[in-house]
């Protein structure tokens, strides 16, 4: 397969050094420039400060590319709407075939940091199954079925019906271990209140679950919650009336298929005038972090 890793990561690798996995539909779809090029460096640096390395995952031109550069990170930033292919698994051959750009979902990446033998992916919040429309499932549950990587996430956001999305991924067979939190975060607040499967308190407990799943040949991801840092969340009642506002207008407008996560991030940090934005990026950058910490436990766990 046509992978093209930056010499940093394929040393890396070639090391069995730690090397967290990033995607970039956050960047193209789901923050406006320049913040989402100041976050992805954000994520970047958090990895590298804690002894991992970092590999965001685009396909550029055609070239499923592994750790991009600082240039291809602006580049793609700042690439203009519309010319971007948003990459679940469906996506993926025809952004190469056609020679396209391509952002990687959850579902996406997840893909190609298994096929790079990266083991561990850190990013915001998970697609799920969308409120009020119970058939639209996001591809990234059904990915964490199949395909074995540890995905470190802030949960997911309550413009999803997240009771339904903890039963698909219950479904699917994947495990959602909460890191810190005995309760699924919802993104913009701490907690959602619905019980997980697990609850750790270490990077290196939730490294230990994995390694135990790999132990024991079982081919599912792995979801790890973190809540987003205490501090830096929104307050419940202002995240609800915005997600509320913003899926009304997605419905009357007609918005469907996967326009309607990157509508919805849209609106709901217009309608906060930004507030949004700061949980997003404080939490993102938290959740890097963290994968670089439970990276580089696993890779001691798995020399
Ligand atoms: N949720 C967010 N921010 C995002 C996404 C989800 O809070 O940027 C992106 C992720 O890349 C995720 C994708 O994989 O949206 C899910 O899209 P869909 O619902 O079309 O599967
Ligand atoms: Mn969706």
């Amino acid at each position: 397969m046509n992978l093209k890793l930056s010499a940093a990561v394929r040393d890396a690798l070639d090391a069995h050094h730690p090397v967290v996995a990033l995607e970039s539909t956050l960047i193209t779809h789901g923050l406006p420039y320049p913040v989402n090029v100041e976050t992805a460096l954000g994520m970047e640096a958090a990895i590298r400060e804690v002894g991992a390395i970092p590999a965001t995952i685009a396909v550029m031109q055609g070239e499923i590319t592994v750790g991009l550069s600082v240039d291809q990170i602006e580049h793609l930033a700042q690439r203009p709407a519309g010319t971007v292919r948003k990459c679940s698994r469906r996506d993926l051959g025809i952004a190469v075939a056609m020679q396209e750009y391509g952002a990687t979902t959850v579902a996406g990446t997840m893909i190609v940091a298994h096929m790079a033998g990266i083991a561990v992916f850190a990013t915001g919040g998970i697609g799920g199954v969308h409120r009020g429309h119970p058939f639209d499932v996001s591809a990234d549950l059904i990915e964490l079925g199949r395909t074995p990587v540890a995905v470190v996430c802030g949960g997911a956001k309550s413009i999803l019906d997240l009771p339904l999305t903890l039963e698909v991924l219950e479904t699917q067979g994947v495990p959602v271990i909460g890191l810190g939190t005995n309760t699924l975060p919802a993104f913009y607040t701490r907690s959602s209140g619905l019980p997980l499967d697990a609850c750790v308190d270490t990077p290196q407990q939730a490294a230990r679950i994995i390694a135990a799943a790999r132990g024991l040949g079982l081919t599912h991801g792995i979801l790890i919650a973190v809540p987003v840092p205490a501090g830096e969340e929104m307050p419940d009642e202002l995240a609800e009336a915005a997600i509320q506002q913003a899926t009304a207008e997605a419905e009357a407008q007609g918005i469907h298929g996967k326009a309607v996560t990157p509508f919805v991030l849209d609106r709901v940090a217009t309608i906060t005038e930004g507030v949004s934005r700061r949980a997003n990026t404080a939490l993102l950058v938290n959740n890097a972090r963290v994968g670089g910490q439970i990276a580089a436990a696993y890779s001691q766990l798995n020399p």
